[in-house]
């Protein structure tokens, strides 16, 4: 039975204990668009992990360092109310690795990802939520070099 929308039915059958949502992302200069969707995320389930990109990962994916190190990204994910446990994704690869490690019952992407990640419906439900309108962290970085 579909509970929520634009999401897949993992085949395996659910597993006792809380229910896991896993999500993953940057969260460079932390803004409400992020805080949204991991209380969306966190709502969906019993307990919300988090996968912090490491610092190298973006470097090899966008070609710059995010302004806040890793360590500092993951300590302000961690501290949100809605956040349960935390960990540095170092590898986009290893996506269905970490949904195994942490036995999540869901994975939840923003629909920037939407398609992007079905694959992993073998292992868990995949969920893609909407974005948050008109914010993200590109145009804070642009807003604040054009200042005067
Ligand atoms: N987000 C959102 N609304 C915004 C901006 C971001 O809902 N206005 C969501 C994104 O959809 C994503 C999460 O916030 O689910 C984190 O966003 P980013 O830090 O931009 O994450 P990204 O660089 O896309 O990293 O393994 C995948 C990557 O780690 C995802």
């Amino acid at each position: 039975m579909n509970r929520h929308p634009q999401h897949h039915d993992a085949g395996a059958a659910p597993s006792a204990g809380p229910r896991t949502i896993l999500t993953f992302g940057t969260f460079d200069v932390l803004h409400i668009g992020h805080v949204n969707i991991l209380d969306r995320a966190r709502a969906l389930g019993d307990r919300l992990v988090v996968g912090v990109s490491s610092d190298a990962l973006n470097l090899a994916k966008k070609g710059r360092l995010p302004i806040y190190s890793e360590a500092d990204r993951l300590a302000m994910i961690a501290a949100l109310r809605c956040v349960d446990e935390v960990f540095i994704e170092e590898s986009l690869e290893l996506k269905g690795d970490y949904l195994q490690r942490h036995r999540a019952a869901v994975l939840v992407m923003g629909d920037d990802w939407q398609g992007r990640f079905d694959h992993y419906s073998a292992l868990c439900e995949v969920v893609y939520l909407p974005r948050t309108p008109s914010i993200s962290t590109t145009e804070i970085i642009e807003v604040i070099r054009r200042a005067p």
